[in-house]
């Protein structure tokens, strides 16, 4: 509701709405309109009220909550709901417990802090209160299970392009779920699937932005890095990036889905490349081998070359690559 009275008030440009308009538009009581405002309020908003006039939207908050963010996403088709928590273990297991319930929409859940984020292979993701994005979407794709890792590689390039288009920072993509920006990690990415053979029951795709992380612990602060700290600490706006990930992501989705054609996703993964033409490591449970990245095919595997000359298409879910050179 609150998000329906801002989108009222955005569109008066300043000037008044009275509250009995308000309460007729969104068939609410009057005395609701006025809790809603006051919420409003105390959320940042400062709107003015006068008698007889009614009520007029003076300045806005333009940063991530739970208002904007469904404000930001209202015409979206992918997203039918959006969940916002101040702090959650892990957005991934929220969407999970949703996905798992007899009938759900497709959402997108974001946390302002993460107290149990998780990375691949049930590592820690450090995602800090205030300072990144942590955001799940949980989609009910109505393709193969074997098709899943797609979203992965759609997902790095729909995000490596809004982050490009926010901050104008230049991004690389380590395949599959890495983005890296001056060879350290800025944004990973876990796709996590829930599915019988041939029928995928959802699809959890987590994202995690270091967007304003002004310092990181000891152990990764080698490695990690924040749009922010790129930027020299400016101030970055975290809703303006999810807003551009969620549009970049719908295209690309819909051209999958509706079209069969994963093409742009596949090029923009080879241009943005960091992996490909060096020497990796394919670590594959307690096995390690070396190989050179050769190409991305249109599946989106990873192509290496091995140290006997064969080739060889690595799937995503299989192993870890990692540069022998760092990134
Ligand atoms: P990953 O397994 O590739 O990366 C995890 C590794 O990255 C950790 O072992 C650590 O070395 C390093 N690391 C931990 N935290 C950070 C950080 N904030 N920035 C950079 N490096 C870090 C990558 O897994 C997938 C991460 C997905 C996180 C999202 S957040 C929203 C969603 N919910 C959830 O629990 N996970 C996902």
């Amino acid at each position: 509701m609150k998000a329906e009275i801002m989108s009222l008030l955005r569109a008066k440009q300043g000037e008044y709405v009275s509250g009995e308009e308000i309460s007729k538009q969104l068939n609410v009581s009057r005395t609701s309109v006025w809790k809603y405002i006051n919420m409003l309020r105390s959320e940042g908003y400062e709107i003015s009220s006068v008698t007889n006039k009614g009520y007029r939207l003076v300045s806005d908050v333009k940063e991530l909550n739970e208002v904007e963010l469904k404000y930001a996403l209202k015409e979206c088709s992918l997203v039918q709901e959006c969940f916002f928590f101040d702090t959650i273990d892990s957005t991934n297991q929220k969407a999970k417990s949703i996905g798992n319930g007899l009938e759900f929409q497709q959402c997108l859940i974001v946390s302002n802090e993460q107290t149990k984020g998780r990375g691949r292979l049930g590592r820690q993701w450090d995602s800090e209160k205030g300072a990144g994005i942590w955001m799940s979407l949980l989609l009910k794709p109505d393709f193969a299970p074997d098709l899943a890792s797609r979203i992965t590689l759609m997902a790095a390039a729909a995000m490596s392009e809004a982050i490009e288009i926010e901050t104008g920072i230049e991004t690389a993509i380590k395949w599959p779920n890495d983005i890296v920006v001056n060879g350290k990690k800025v944004c990973g990415i876990l796709t996590e699937l829930n599915a019988e053979l041939n029928h995928i029951n959802y699809l959890v795709l987590g994202i995690g932005v270091n967007v304003n992380t002004r310092q990181f612990d000891a152990e990764i602060q080698e490695k990690a890095t924040s749009l922010s700290l790129e930027l020299n600490n400016q101030w970055i706006n975290r809703l303006n990036i999810i807003k551009l990930f969620v549009e970049k992501f719908e295209i690309y989705y819909n051209q999958f889905v509706n079209e069969n054609d994963f093409r742009p996703v596949i090029e923009y993964n080879r241009r943005k490349s960091i992996t490909l033409n060096k020497d990796v490591e394919i670590i594959s449970g307690n096995t390690r081998k070396k190989a050179f990245a050769l190409d991305i095919d249109m599946d989106g595997n990873l192509i290496v070359k091995n140290s006997d000359g064969s080739n060889e298409a690595i799937y995503y879910g299989e192993v870890s690559v990692r540069g022998i050179n760092g990134y």
